[in-house]
């Protein structure tokens, strides 16, 4: 049995011994030099977890180089024996879930259980990819032409870079990565400067996967360093997509850098995603799934409820329940059995968080629960998650604050809160709860929502892998993850080939 932190003993507990006593676990030895540029710390109490020497933008040369000459001999290397090395990491995943989830913690501030939820996240995707390596279909198209046969075939890319945000430091990797491997592609990837160990850790697991299936080591690379490492990557003519997941603010600088060198992106960027909850709603669901939505990880996920669009009806008594949870919510360290509610990253999303209170209020909301600064370990990030009553949809609320913090308006009719809820500029995910099949059904219309998601009695959060992820408007338009995302990390070819001794034209045209 691997040890897991359940950290009654948090308090006495040193942090980064366990990180390490975890790293090696993991196959990743120790990574910390003293004087290493990069320092690492633990939102849960600020810590210094260790140091590790940054990458340079040379390295970047280097390390896309290496991964290039995998790429070349891995595309060569059949699909579904490809999806050997993903299986492999699958296992060693599912024999190290408690540490890795463990070391997620420790990182990111995420309580136990979503930990875990994340490390669950990436065995998933690579059951799924598994599956696809024996999938990655093209069509067969009827031509005009006789004795002629048209057919597409999908095949390896070439060498991926991923950029992945603080907040899902393992599973956003895994997605990108399952899939890429499975595609045929190499992967270089940039992990937040906040998580890095986590990023380590999987790295040591891709190795021992790929040593025990045999496949090329360099198939996966990780670089680690501030933002001119991730803009080399970005620059970079080896690489044909760059898949990057954070703020819109960064997608806004990724974007038209490879676009200037006509390579694709893959963006799944912010959003600020709604519940509308509706007259017939069953509120103690809807509250059970509002809370979670904008409550877990913190208020942390892309996919964080952050606004509640409520019909006037019904907007006294669905505020006073979720008042009424918030009071008994458990604030504290995330390593600690029954928390719900961990840190922020660190002292600029309090500041964030603070800010946006601040904004609201003065633009006329209510603030009805928390707000402010909590109590919770020494050193740490810790606030009490915000409902602010709204009286309108300010810019404030137009923009989506990093943080547990949600705003409520009320609504008349239907269209009103359609009106509302596509008011804001991103497009990731979105909710409705009710039991009129005719409002479920237009809210996943064309006329519904605008977003990537559309769920209805259940949050915008929490997405399964299956299903593909990603949204829509500054959301950025990528999809990850399940249903046919995997086309994105392939390139296409339409082949035409002739059995015939004739030699006919399309569109009838006739040439000597
Ligand atoms: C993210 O916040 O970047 O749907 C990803 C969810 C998770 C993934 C979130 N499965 O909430």
């Amino acid at each position: 049995m691997t040890e897991v932190i359940t950290a009654a003993d948090v308090s006495a507990v040193d942090i980064s011994g366990k990180a390490r006593d975890i790293l090696s676990r993991l196959g990743a030895g120790d990574p910390f030099v003293a004087d290493g540029e990069l320092v690492c710390t633990s939102p849960i109490d600020g810590s210094e977890l260790g140091r590790l020497r940054a990458d340079t933008a040379a390295d970047v040369e280097a390390v896309v180089g290496r991964a290039q000459a995998a790429f070349l001999q891995w595309r060569t290397v059949p699909a579904p024996v490809r999806g050997q090395l993903v299986r492999e990491l699958g296992e060693l995943l599912r024999e190290h879930k408690d540490d890795l989830g463990a070391l997620v913690s420790i990182e990111a501030g995420k309580i136990v259980s979503e930990g875990l939820g994340e490390v669950q996240e990436m065995i998933d995707i690579c059951d799924l990819a598994v599956g696809l390596s024996r999938q990655l279909h093209g069509l067969t198209i009827a031509t005009e032409r006789p004795g002629h046969r048209m057919m597409e075939q999908w095949l390896p890319l070439g060498v991926v870079g991923v950029i992945s945000a603080f907040n899902f430091p393992v599973a956003v990797w895994s997605w990108n990565t399952a899939l890429a491997l499975v595609c045929g592609d190499a992967v270089v990837w940039k992990p937040s400067e906040k998580t890095l160990l986590t990023a380590i850790a999987c790295q040591a697991l891709l190795r021992q996967a790929a040593e025990r299936v045999g496949a090329p080591v360099d198939v996966s690379q990780v670089l680690l360093g501030a933002a001119e490492v991730g803009g080399a990557l970005v620059d970079d003519p080896r690489v044909p997509l760059i898949s990057a997941t954070g703020s819109t603010r960064m997608g806004k600088q990724v974007a038209p850098r490879v676009a200037a060198r006509l390579g694709r992106t893959l963006l799944e960027l912010g959003g600020n995603n709604a519940a509308i909850v509706a007259p017939s709603a069953d509120l103690d669901l809807a509250v059970r799934g509002i809370v979670f939505s904008a409550v877990g990880t913190a208020g942390q996920r892309c996919t964080s409820l952050r606004r509640v669009i409520v019909h006037e009806s019904i907007h006294d008594d669905l505020l006073a329940r979720l008042q009424a949870a918030y009071a008994t919510l458990p604030i504290g360290s995330p390593l600690e059995p029954g928390t719900l509610v961990g840190p922020l990253i660190d002292a600029a999303a309090t500041t964030a968080f603070t800010a946006a209170v601040a904004r609201a209020t003065a633009d006329g909301g209510t603030l009805v629960a928390g707000g402010d600064v909590a109590d919770g370990v020494a050193g740490g990030q810790y606030v009490r998650p915000a409902i602010i009553d709204m009286p309108q949809q300010t810019d404030i609320v137009k923009a989506e604050t990093f943080a547990p913090l949600l705003y409520v308006l009320a609504y008349r009719d239907l269209d009103e809160a359609l009106e509302l809820h596509n008011e804001v500029a991103q497009g990731l995910s979105s909710s409705i709860f009710t039991l009129n099949v005719r409002e479920a059904e237009t809210f996943m219309s064309a006329v519904g929502s605008d977003c990537g998601i559309a769920n209805v009695n259940i949050g915008p959060s929490g997405a399964e892998i299956g299903g593909a992820f990603g949204g829509e408007k500054e959301t950025g338009g990528g999809r990850e993850s399940g249903s046919d995302a995997w086309r994105a990390y392939m390139r296409r070819t339409t082949n035409t080939v002739n059995y015939s001794s004739e030699l006919p034209l399309a569109q009838g045209v006739e040439f000597g």
